[in-house]
């Protein structure tokens, strides 16, 4: 008799199907809804009505990190996201997750019920990242990036980006189990679009299976990224929904398991088309 492959789980969420994670930027400058939601009360509503078309998470992030972006200090990120959080939490919505690369943030927003860290930088913004983590015990995404949002695309470089991604990952998921992170905490993503250039995204959605491979699930977020733009002849951002949609699916196709998307109910529908067609494939 086999045993039953066990399903991992993140706060409380089965990922025995791809799940769907909406975003909630409360920031000025985000670069694909940048201001539409950076009043507290509507960044709660959009949340909520991203959870109304299915979202399974909510990612809460006060700082962009668009290419370019300019760091925002520790206390006005906590205010920009501490009311969101409570918000989302008091109305019941789906677990939300932190994105924020500051130990401080991480802990403000724990306390305001945030279930899930996400860490564009992987646990290396602050010395305590990787200890605040332990302390907190709640799921990690660690994401790869090569350089910070400042100047990440200015002159991104690899020999080999998948093996590279790969090594990332693997050292950085030492270093946050050698600080007490449990390593079933962990979630990991390849960073599309953080110090890559479009050969370099084409590569690591082709070959996500390399990172799937690690025995952590991973999480992917390509949703209205400039890359897109650089196969279409320029589109905005606006105009990216076909693209965001190619990629989700070809993530899902090499073992990704959340989707980082703008549009929940789009995703959500191009999903479960692949999934019926994939059942169909292969009946039990
Ligand atoms: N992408 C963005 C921000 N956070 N987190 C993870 N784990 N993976 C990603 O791919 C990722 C992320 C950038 O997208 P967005 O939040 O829409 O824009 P901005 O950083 O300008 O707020």
């Amino acid at each position: 008799m086999t045993a039953p492959l066990s399903v991992p789980v993140v706060a409380g969420v089965r990922l025995d199907r791809p799940r769907v994670m909406g975003v909630v930027n409360v920031t000025p400058d985000s670069f694909s809804d940048g201001g539409a939601f950076f009043q507290a009360d509507k960044a709660v509503a959009h949340g909520l009505a991203l959870a109304a078309a299915g979202a399974d998470f909510l990612d809460v992030g006060g700082e962009s990190t668009r290419p370019g972006a300019d760091d925002v200090p520790e206390a006005q990120e906590i205010d920009r996201v501490v009311p969101v959080i409570e918000g989302l939490v008091a109305a019941g919505a789906p677990p939300v997750s932190i994105d924020t690369r500051k130990p401080a943030v991480m802990r403000a927003a724990a306390a305001a019920g945030a279930r899930i860290l996400n860490d564009v930088s992987a646990l290396t913004y602050a010395d305590d990242s990787c200890s605040t983590a332990a302390d907190l015990g709640l799921p990690v995404i660690l994401m790869h990036a090569q350089g910070a949002p400042k100047t990440m695309q200015d002159a991104p470089r690899y020999d080999d980006v998948v093996s590279e991604v790969v090594a990332f990952l693997e050292a950085r998921r030492a270093a946050a189990v050698a600080a007490g992170v449990d390593d079933s905490r962990i979630v990991f993503d390849p960073g599309v679009g953080f110090g890559k250039t479009l050969a370099h995204n084409l590569a690591l959605i082709a070959r996500l299976d390399r990172i799937v491979a690690l025995g952590r699930p991973v999480l992917f977020g390509a949703s209205r990224k400039s890359f897109i733009a650089a196969i279409d002849d320029g589109v905005p951002a606006s105009e990216r929904l076909g693209g965001s949609l190619a990629a989700a699916l070809a993530a899902v196709a090499h073992g990704a398991r959340i989707l980082r998307v703008h549009d929940v109910a789009a995703t959500r529908q191009a999903l479960k088309v692949f999934m019926a067609i994939e059942g169909a494939a292969r009946p039990d």
